[in-house]
């Protein structure tokens, strides 16, 4: 049944090649309606060979994305504002959003996303569409731009640069008719004309009452498509068909994360012409697992996650939540517990009354950044010799899919294992298992489900000579981009490691 091709193979981590082949544009396929009446082994080939899109797959390179709660609420104390705040009260001493950016560069985030406007419905920038911003400020003498100083600041340090737009908006008059979607449409053409490169667009999914005391019925076809024609590689997300809110706001992702998704999927004619290759407009989507409840969700569609979670206990700032920064310890965890579960992870920020990120959240952003750094310095499994067996079927679900044997010079120990899919050839991996060998025998060290862009595991520290990675469980063959050992404990590399100063003065 298997094919074995004992190949001694000097380790060479192939993430290079793989990245070469992304630089081009190539083919994708991010959604699939499934044929009536397809089998079961069908539908895990439709599965197996669903990919993302080039700007799903520009952003889940990216990681680690910075969010800034900043608005009315920094100003009153509270998390949600009820859009009868008076707008003199933004008033930012110091604000400065270079530091915003160099104190999340610094810790290795690559793209930061403002809330430019909140439930509240204060606007961040000066909106030709209603009073209620920072152009009634005394800020800057009402002649500030809080999304102009961000974009700036973006595009001088190289960072991409998103917004948070709140369809729910609890001061406009139009909230609950349908001249609220025009002027939504009006916000949303400002940010996206006006500040250069957008490369996400956050669409929160609350709905509650405007003023009026009514409900609104969104009209997000139309809101997709005029995101789509001015800036179509941004990705919509949370209430948008690009990326998918992971449904918590801890930080911890699921142990099983499948990218792809059984889904009902609406197509407006215009959509489709504007992105003939993607799923436009997704009404719901479940969890594939093992693909059984596909007749209730005719299409399989790509929309990987995107974990959220505040640095502090608030979205907003609060002075008294100074001494409940999370710690480096605690921000590591959440990495590993959400890029390391195939997502990306966006961590909030958020700035204080002065417009600055305080020094309390600088210490833990650079402690977060040095334990990565520690962690992750080397491969441990770089200077190994690997024997592949791989199976020989290609289709349908398959066990023992394929089998990595390491043989090193001398013992290594470690305590945290990094898998990689190619997900430009798909996500495949259902199950999988680390073990080593000890007086000749395996011993199981770790196991898994999903891998997808990236599965971290932790474990106690082990020493071995002789390791095997085994796919147990996979839909077609797996491409895996990366098997990365490595010490996080007692290891530590203080040269790499930045320092708080970085953060403050390399401009
Ligand atoms: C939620 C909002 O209600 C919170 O205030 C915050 O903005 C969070 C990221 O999304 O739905």
């Amino acid at each position: 049944m298997y094919l074995k091709i004992k190949m001694m193979l000097l380790w060479t981590v192939s993430l290079g090649f793989i990245q070469t082949l992304c630089a081009q544009e190539l083919s994708y396929v991010n959604y699939v309606h499934i044929p009536p009446g397809a089998s079961q082994e069908k539908i895990i080939e439709l599965a197996a060979n669903l990919t993302p899109s080039p700007r799903q797959f520009n952003w889940q390179q990216m990681e680690l994305i910075a969010f800034i709660h900043f608005g009315i609420n920094t100003f009153t104390d509270k998390e949600w504002g009820d859009g009868a705040e008076d707008p003199q009260l933004f008033n930012p001493s110091q604000l400065d959003a270079e530091q915003w950016v160099l104190a999340c560069k610094n810790a290795g985030f690559r793209l930061i996303i403002l809330t430019a406007k909140h439930h509240d419905g204060f606007c961040l920038w000066p909106s030709r569409f209603t009073e209620h911003s920072v152009k009634n400020s005394p800020w800057k003498n009402g002649q500030g731009d809080v999304v102009k100083e961000l974009a700036e600041a973006c595009r001088k340090h190289d960072m991409k640069f998103g917004v948070y737009l709140s369809p729910w908006d609890r001061n406009s008059p139009y909230f609950g008719t349908d001249e609220y979607n025009d002027y939504f449409v009006n916000q949303l053409t400002e940010l996206l004309t006006n500040y250069g490169e957008i490369s996400e667009v956050w669409l929160d999914g609350a709905n509650g009452e405007g003023p009026n005391g009514k409900k609104q019925v969104y009209d997000e076809a139309r809101w997709f498509a005029v995101i789509r024609k001015l800036q179509p590689d941004a990705v919509i997300a949370i209430s948008g068909p690009d990326v998918r809110w992971v449904g918590t706001e801890t930080g911890y992702g699921k142990e099983t994360e499948w990218s792809m998704r059984a889904a009902t999927l609406k197509n407006r004619a215009e959509l489709d012409e504007q992105s003939p290759k993607e799923a436009a407009f997704i009404i719901e989507s479940s969890s594939p697992g093992i693909l059984e409840n596909i007749t209730q969700n005719p299409s399989l569609v790509w929309y990987p996650v995107e974990t959220d979670v505040s640095i502090r206990p608030g979205w907003f700032y609060h002075s008294e939540e100074n001494d409940r920064v999370k710690t480096p310890d605690e921000l590591f965890d959440i990495y590993c517990s959400s890029v390391g579960r195939n997502g990306a992870l966006l961590l909030n920020i958020p700035p204080d009354t002065r417009g600055l990120i305080h020094d309390k959240d600088i210490e833990s952003l650079v402690g977060f950044k040095n334990k990565r750094t520690t962690a992750f310095a080397d491969n441990l499994l770089s200077g190994a010799s690997v024997s592949r067996v791989e199976s020989t079927m290609t289709k349908g679900l398959i066990s023992n899919a394929l089998i990595l044997e390491y043989t090193l010079p001398e013992a290594i120990t470690f305590d945290l294992l990094q898998l990689q899919e190619n997900i430009r050839v798909g996500q495949r991996i259902e199950s999988f298992k680390l073990e080593y060998e000890d007086g000749g025998a395996w011993k199981e060290i770790t196991r898994g489900t999903t891998v997808g862009y990236k599965r971290i595991l932790r474990f106690d520290p082990v020493s071995a000579k002789y390791i095997r990675l085994t796919i147990e469980s996979s839909r077609l063959i797996p491409e895996l981009s990366e098997v990365g050992l490595y010490r996080q404990t007692g290891s530590d590399t203080d040269s790499r490691k930045i320092s708080m100063d970085s953060c403050f003065f390399s401009r």
